[in-house]
């Protein structure tokens, strides 16, 4: 870190809305084709050293740390005071808790499969989820489904299957009315998660537009309680501009939560740290964000490489992820009253003008007024460049 120049320090990163979870940081290594290379920790660990690295804000499923067989049960309440114990003593806040609908077998054929003992099932676990968030103050659930879709076509009928996972997102907001107005508090913000392949064959709601459409298809109860919580990655894997993925997120009230990592189009899940793979992607994504006052939860949902101690994961992997994204935001504001972005902007948006002697619906004679318009468009993104780089600082090149 001091030879990359230094960090934030831990009070400045505690200054975003920045969420660590628990299952980065308790990552051991493993893939379909990796053996794990590090021992699992848990979350007593994971949330101390958060707190020392200055990651405010901590996020889990519900099996990271209650193990499937004491869910709903006094043990997991047990857990549940430890974990509030523990979050407490290290001045971090719980901000979001995921129902895992993927991992365990049980979800072989999906939360929303055919039987309805294993439907009841995934409305237990997220009722459960619910209960769990209010306990820890958690303001925030996400919905990965991970298994609604298939292998193989035939048996499943996907508007039936829909209108059953539909069933389990009611099952959760429902339960948050009822708990919010027993504890006197508010309700949650209900995210839903796209991941475009992985690990079904064929996913069901496969891009954040799909959950857009599945919230405003009429199936749910509570569709305003309902949001997303895009991944930056998820939306690359299917050759989105993530960008433009936002904006229709964002006109669309629904932008809830974003978790930020980094990787390539039209590959698997890799979850790099934010910013390694396409800065200026990054770069452009916070301005957007930045001038629409989303100010988060941002959360590291990235995997730490596979070294074969905890070391490079909390003193190098989550405090470099953490500054990059601030050094990034603080670019963004940059970029946002760049005098030559704005100038550009202006100019943009003034227009050329037609002569007046001139027919003014005339294609021809509003080409020519407008010839620029394309320079300025690489004019802001030359500057947008200049701004990564720091060369509107002065950092120079040679030219030669
Ligand atoms: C899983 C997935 C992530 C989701 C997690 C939340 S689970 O790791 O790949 O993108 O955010 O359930
Ligand atoms: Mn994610
Ligand atoms: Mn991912």
């Amino acid at each position: 870190m001091n030879a990359c120049g230094g960090g934030y320090s831990p009070e400045t990163r505690r200054r975003y809305f920045i969420s660590g979870p628990q299952w980065a940081a308790a990552y051991p290594g493993h893939a379909l084709f990796h053996a794990p290379t590090r021992p699992e920790i848990g979350f007593g660990e994971v949330i101390r050293k958060y707190a020392e690295i200055g990651i405010g804000y901590w996020s889990t499923h519900d099996t990271d740390v209650i193990p499937t067989a004491a869910l709903g049960k006094d043990a997991q309440w047990e857990i549940a005071g430890r974990i509030g114990k523990t979050l407490a003593a290290n001045g971090v806040r719980c901000s979001m808790i995921t129902a895992e609908t993927f991992h365990h077998a049980v979800w072989a054929a999906g939360p929303a499969a055919e039987s309805p003992a294993i439907r009841e099932y995934a409305k237990f676990r997220v009722r459960n989820t619910v209960d769990l968030a209010h306990e820890l103050g958690a303001g925030f659930a996400v919905y990965w489904p991970g298994t609604l879709g298939y292998l193989v076509q035939g048996a499943i009928e996907e508007t039936e299957t829909l209108r059953w996972y539909a069933e389990a997102i009611n099952a959760a907001c429902e339960r948050d009315i009822e708990v919010a107005r027993a504890l006197g508090g508010t309700t949650l913000k209900h995210c839903l998660e796209a991941k475009p392949f992985e690990p079904q064959a064929e996913i069901l709601l496969p891009t954040s537009d799909a959950m857009l459409a599945f919230i405003g298809s009429g199936m749910l109860t509570h569709p305003e309680m309902v949001g997303l919580n895009p991944e930056y990655l998820h939306e690359l894997m299917w050759g989105a501009a993530v960008r433009a993925a936002l904006a229709r997120a964002l006109v669309a009230g629904k932008l809830f939560h974003f978790d930020i990592n980094d990787g390539y189009r039209l590959k698997h899940d890799v979850d790099i740290g934010v910013g390694l793979v396409n800065p200026l992607d990054w770069l452009n994504v916070l301005v957007l964000l930045r001038s629409h006052g989303f100010e988060g939860p941002f959360n590291l949902d990235f995997k730490p490489p596979r070294t074969t101690s905890q070391f490079g994961v909390f003193e190098v992997s989550f405090p470099t992820a953490v500054d990059r994204f601030i050094t990034l935001w603080e670019m963004a504001g940059e970029a946002i009253s760049d005098p030559v972005i704005k100038e550009a902007t202006e100019a943009l948006k003034a227009g050329g003008l037609v002569a007046d002697s001139e027919d003014q619906m005339d294609a021809e004679a509003l080409t020519r007024a407008h010839r620029e318009l394309l320079t300025l468009h690489e004019v802001i993104a030359h500057r947008l460049v200049q701004i990564l780089i720091g060369q509107h600082r002065g950092r120079v090149f040679s030219t030669k």
